[in-house]
């Protein structure tokens, strides 16, 4: 076996490794949870966003109700409203999840919003979040916190 493709094998190996541990994804039922993720919050923060693509491959609608994780003393379904010219966050009694398609939970749009942080999240870290829906029931995905990119013209600046 020649040098380079051991070379190759153990990038291939490494590869394939990575990208297991970045598929990150849950199912439900018939919902399959992607990606959910957290933005990495400034030390003085107290809330921070989550989010997450929602797919319901199942043929009736579904709703998610609500979010609880140790992280946060307290949390909230999110929208973002545009108001005048600032966006506020409202929250929401559910997100609708129509059969067959797809939500994407992101900043600027619907989101879990984490109250009361007991510690500020650092990008790197994982924690519990569990998600209640109406009629899947629960499950607990894994968070991700994400470093915080771009302009900052999320959480930190918008009103409640
Ligand atoms: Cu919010």
């Amino acid at each position: 076996m020649s040098i380079s493709f051991r070379l190759g094998a153990a990038a291939l190996m490494a590869l394939l490794v990575l990208s297991a541990a970045w598929a990150h994804d849950f199912t439900l039922g018939s919902l399959t949870i992607d990606h959910p993720w957290a933005r990495e919050t400034a030390s003085m923060a107290r809330a921070g966003g989550a989010f997450m693509t929602i797919e319901n491959k199942g043929g009736t609608p579904d709703k998610l109700l609500r979010a609880r994780s140790p992280v946060a003393a307290r949390t909230e379904v999110h929208t973002v409203i545009r108001d005048g010219d600032v966006m506020r966050m409202r929250e929401v009694p559910a997100i609708e999840l129509a059969p067959n398609s797809k939500v994407e939970l992101k900043p600027g749009g619907y989101h879990v919003m984490l109250m009361e942080l007991k510690a500020p999240l650092k990008a790197g870290d994982k924690f519990p979040l569990t998600l209640t829906f109406e009629k899947a029931g629960e499950i607990t995905v894994d968070i991700v916190v994400e470093k915080l990119s771009g302009p900052q013209t999320d959480h930190g600046k918008m009103k409640h």
